[in-house]
């Protein structure tokens, strides 16, 4: 679905780096029980919502309905009853069993997909030969009638009927093109049967993150067409300023220097997001590259992975953290995989921009306020990053698109809600927490930490709110200690340096975790574990992560997580203790 609304766009657009001619129209098919997903349902529904928004979605659904998903059956009008009268999705049924019925009617299909550009689903009705698939045994759930029932009507013979009852082809002929057809696939085995094997760990790890992507970052746009951008803000830009207001001067400027990227999402255009991080963009790009979706996460991946399918840098946005569970599978099942499903033919770059984590004050509770990122931790190939100050996010963020743009990479952003707006690190006004918006040209490597102080006292490891606490509990602790000690800010929480880091721990042998995520599953307990076993020497090591609990409304908004004074009594203990 994403890749069929990608079509026109990169047309109008006139991107170059898109894939699919501008008449072309997608096909997709599955069966009458996977028309039942929740995923499949979601492409059918926001098809049908891009076209009665005026949207062009060229998509032929093609249900191939045979009745049966292994072995649950479909009833026989299911399928008719539910997608005969869908607004903006023309249905079509076709015979399967009927050759010449099923030319007319695809030939209509993708007649009226391609003059239309919208929606069409093609129900074509068929059977089941020979069980789901080698493993499964129809007499466990089928009699031997209705197996026969089936049997005879197989498509292959009806289809060799049909042509000879109309005089297309002779008995000769369908036997010759039968042989044929076997030798070819008998060729076809035999090639794939002689291709090389993956071996070693590193051949199969290697595609998890391969791409066949010939592509450099664009030239930095010039400082008249920057100017000409941002208008009267172009001088307030060298002001510091807190990091939504950041992102927001960072998405302006990577939109007119990737001509290539799209910023879509719940309420990000006119409205300019929730927190207003994509705050006019919509006046300066126009509808085209930064638009609303449905309320729908699913779609949101997925119109992210179709457009990064046809050149596209899509930049979408999950409004807050808790919902990418809904759209889970988009991002572990299909975005994350296809690189290694396809040995880097295919890569779905996309930066996805998550505003999260919790710590929010006066609004939130356990789904606005979510803090586990767990999910991020066990998908291989996917890049994290979790900035926690605005210059840093500016930084980060320009690396998340080259990376995309680059090598094809999924780029998950978690944007820190709670400091979204904070402008003052230790006491009210300081403005220490209100950055200037960095130089165009400065990016942060993945995998490059931070480090606050050189002490050996102690080595704090953090990131995001985590970072902004334990630098306030740093200027207590070392008061308290007479010591000094260092914060480490990890930045990105996948692609961590470890003999960088520890390094950058070298002589001190305190070394206190601050995970602001729930303790079971966060990237703390990950790097807890790594540095148990791969430090070469001896470590005092503590986790400080927030409790296994949601987060609840009110006072107790923060009960569950670490705080600055937590951080001080956690980190005396691990050094006086
Ligand atoms: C999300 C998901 N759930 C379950 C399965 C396991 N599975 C594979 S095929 C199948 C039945 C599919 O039936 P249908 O969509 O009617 O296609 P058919 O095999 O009949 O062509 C199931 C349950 C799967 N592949 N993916
Ligand atoms: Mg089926």
């Amino acid at each position: 679905m994403g890749t069929a609304f990608s079509i026109d766009r990169a047309k109008d657009l006139d991107i170059k780096e898109r894939e699919l001619k501008g008449n072309s129209i997608v096909l997709c098919s599955f069966g009458d029980a996977s028309a039942n997903h929740a995923t499949a349902l979601s492409a059918f529904n926001t098809a049908s919502w891009v076209t009665s928004q005026g949207g062009h979605v060229p998509i032929i659904f093609i249900c191939e309905d045979n009745g049966t998903g292994i072995s649950v059956p479909t009833d026989d009008k299911w399928i008719e009853q539910n997608f005969n009268n869908r607004w903006g999705l023309d249905y079509i049924q076709t015979d399967g069993l009927h050759l010449i019925d099923l030319m007319i009617k695809s030939r209509r299909a993708e007649h009226d997909c391609r003059i239309n550009r919208s929606p069409i689903f093609l129900h074509m009705k068929t059977v089941r030969l020979m069980g789901h698939a080698g493993s499964d045994v129809e007499v466990g759930y089928k009699s031997l009638s209705e197996i026969e029932a089936t049997e005879f009507n197989d498509p292959l013979l009806h289809s060799a009927r049909i042509l000879m009852e109309n005089g297309c082809l002779s008995a000769d002929d369908i036997l010759e093109l039968y042989e044929s057809s076997r030798a070819q696939v008998n060729h076809v085995f035999d090639a794939a049967t002689l291709r090389p094997k993956l071996e070693t760990a590193e051949d199969v790890m290697a595609s998890i993150t391969e791409n066949r992507i010939e592509r450099i970052a664009p030239k930095y746009p010039t400082k008249k067409d920057r100017a000409a951008l941002f208008g009267k803000e172009f001088k307030r830009m060298g002001q510091p300023q807190h990091m939504a207001k950041l992102i927001n001067y960072a998405l302006s400027d990577i939109l007119l220097r990737y001509e290539n990227t799209l910023v879509f999402g719940e309420d990000v255009a006119q409205k300019g997001g929730v927190y207003h991080v994509t705050a006019d963009l919509y006046k300066q790009y126009g509808i085209r590259r930064v638009f609303n979706s449905p309320l729908d996460e699913t779609s949101i991946i997925g119109f992210g992975i179709g457009f990064g399918h046809n050149g596209f840098i899509p930049i979408p946005e999950i409004q807050f953290l808790a919902y990418l569970h809904n759209a889970e599978d988009q991002l572990r099942g299909e975005a994350a995989t296809l690189p290694f499903f396809s040995e880097g033919r295919f890569t779905n770059p996309m930066v996805l921009r998550v505003p999260g984590l919790a710590y929010q004050k006066g609004f939130g509770g356990h789904y606005h306020n979510d803090n586990s990122l767990a999910i991020f931790r066990d998908i291989p190939g996917v890049i994290l990053a979790v900035p926690s100050n605005g210059a840093d996010a500016v930084k980060m963020l320009r690396t998340a698109v080259r990376e995309a743009h680059e090598n094809g990479r999924v780029v998950v952003f978690v944007e820190p809600i709670a400091l979204y707006m904070t402008k003052d690190l230790h006491e009210p006004k300081d403005g220490k927490w209100n950055f200037e918006y960095p130089d165009v040209k400065e990016e942060i490597p993945v995998g490059e930490f931070a480090t606050y102080g050189k002490g050996k006292a102690l080595t704090i490891i953090t990131y995001g709110n985590g970072l902004f606490l334990s630098l306030q509990a740093q200027k207590e602790l070392e008061k308290k200690l007479k010591k000094k000690i260092k914060v480490i800010d990890l930045r990105w929480l996948s692609d961590i340096d470890m003999p960088k880091l520890l390094k950058a721990i070298g002589t001190c042998e305190n070394v206190l975790i601050v995970d602001e995520c729930r303790r079971t599953g966060c990237h703390g307990e990950g790097l807890l574990a790594r540095l148990v076993s791969e430090s070469k020497k001896p470590l005092k090591l503590k986790l400080h992560a927030a409790e296994d609990s949601f987060i609840s409304l009110g006072v107790a908004a923060t009960a569950t997580l670490p705080s600055k004074e937590s951080i001080i009594e956690h980190a005396l203990e691990l050094v006086n203790g």
